[in-house]
């Protein structure tokens, strides 16, 4: 008898972090897939670990003999700063990693009779818009709307979002014996901000490495003028969200892929909010034209309302909450220990 479990890649990383200490606080029997051993506030945690890659088919054709997987979390991925310098190896990962679990799903769903629910971080790097102007006119941005991305990371992610939709949907629909076994289910997320990590390759990185800096008492260089504004969201949220929409019944689903965001504030904002909470705070600017180019083709908010109506999305921290009782807290006793 194979063990029914929950399976989820990129576990190591930042939301990986929030999403298992989450499941297994629940008594959710995880296992997990990542490129590195994980550390050890999450190993005693997981039933069972793999360490490798998701471009590894013979590594998921062994876990799908072992395991009977009811819910994949697919977090693995790089993130739009880091796909920029390597696109192809990006696209490789993104995309081929994306596709490999996706054919698993389908696998796994044909075993044991029964859907597999696919849980996908898309991203605000899906959208683009062309020009500060448009950004500014564009408000809070829909999901259907301004989806030319400029990046391969949101090129990658919004392809994986059709690509869900196709397993879900219409996968080898000429096909007279092949049932779509992938029930696929995507939020596209903000810049997400973790007391307890410190994201690598991001573009959304400014807002929670000015605050880690705050907190260890570093001086920052923040990489986008004051004026830059995108959505954010506080960790624990991203986890619930993601946990919420793995949990929302079928029939209330009436998209593939839904926004979430939690509070929109400009850079020189935040900067304000950390140096009220660390009042030696070092934050200065020094723009990276580059960097600042892919925020400024973020929208500056998006409407979560789809989210909010048909499976609950309603976030725990606004801005001022995120800052007083999650991020000062938290990142306080982080460091402190
Ligand atoms: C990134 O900056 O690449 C990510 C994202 C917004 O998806 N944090």
């Amino acid at each position: 008898m194979r063990k029914p479990v929950v399976l989820i890649t990129g576990a190591g990383g930042e939301i990986g972090h929030s999403l298992v200490t989450r499941l297994s606080d629940a008594g959710t029997a995880v296992i997990t897939l990542d490129l590195t051993p994980l550390d050890a506030t999450l190993a005693p945690r997981v039933l069972r670990e793999f360490t490798g890659s998701i471009t590894d088919v013979p590594l998921l054709d062994r876990l799908l003999a072992q395991f009977e997987v009811g819910v994949i979390y697919h977090l693995a991925a790089r993130l739009s700063s880091r796909s920029e310098f390597t696109p192809v190896t990006a696209h490789h990962v993104n995309v081929e990693g994306t596709l490999n679990l996706l054919e698993f799903a389908q696998h796994e769903g044909e075993s044991h009779g029964r859907p597999v629910t696919f849980v996908y971080p898309s991203s605000i790097a899906a959208y683009g818009l062309p020009s500060l102007e448009a950004k500014a006119r564009a408000g809070r941005v829909r999901e259907d709307e301004h989806l030319q991305p400029t990046t391969m990371y949101g090129c990658n992610k919004l392809y994986c979002e059709l690509l869900g939709d196709y397993y879900a949907r219409h996968y080898k629909q000429l096909s007279v014996d092949t049932i779509p076994r992938v029930d696929f289910r995507a939020v596209r997320f903000p810049g997400l901000i973790s007391a307890t990590t410190v994201p690598a390759g991001g573009t959304s990185d400014y807002a929670p490495e000015m605050i880690h800096a705050a907190a260890k008492r570093q001086p920052y260089a923040c990489f986008v003028r004051p004026d830059t504004t995108i959505p954010f969201m506080a960790m624990p949220d991203a986890s619930a969200a993601l946990q919420a929409l793995a949990e929302a019944p079928r029939e209330r689903l009436r998209r593939t892929t839904y926004n979430v965001s939690a509070f929109s504030r400009s850079a020189e904002e935040i900067r304000h909010t950390v140096q009220a909470a660390f009042p030696n705070a070092e934050i200065s600017y020094k723009i990276d034209y580059k960097r600042q180019g892919i925020v400024d083709s973020w929208p500056a908010d998006v409407d979560d309302a789809a989210a909010r109506a048909d499976w609950g999305f309603a976030p725990s921290y606004e801005f001022g909450r995120a800052f007083r009782e999650y991020l000062i807290p938290a990142i306080g006793s982080f460091y402190a220990s």
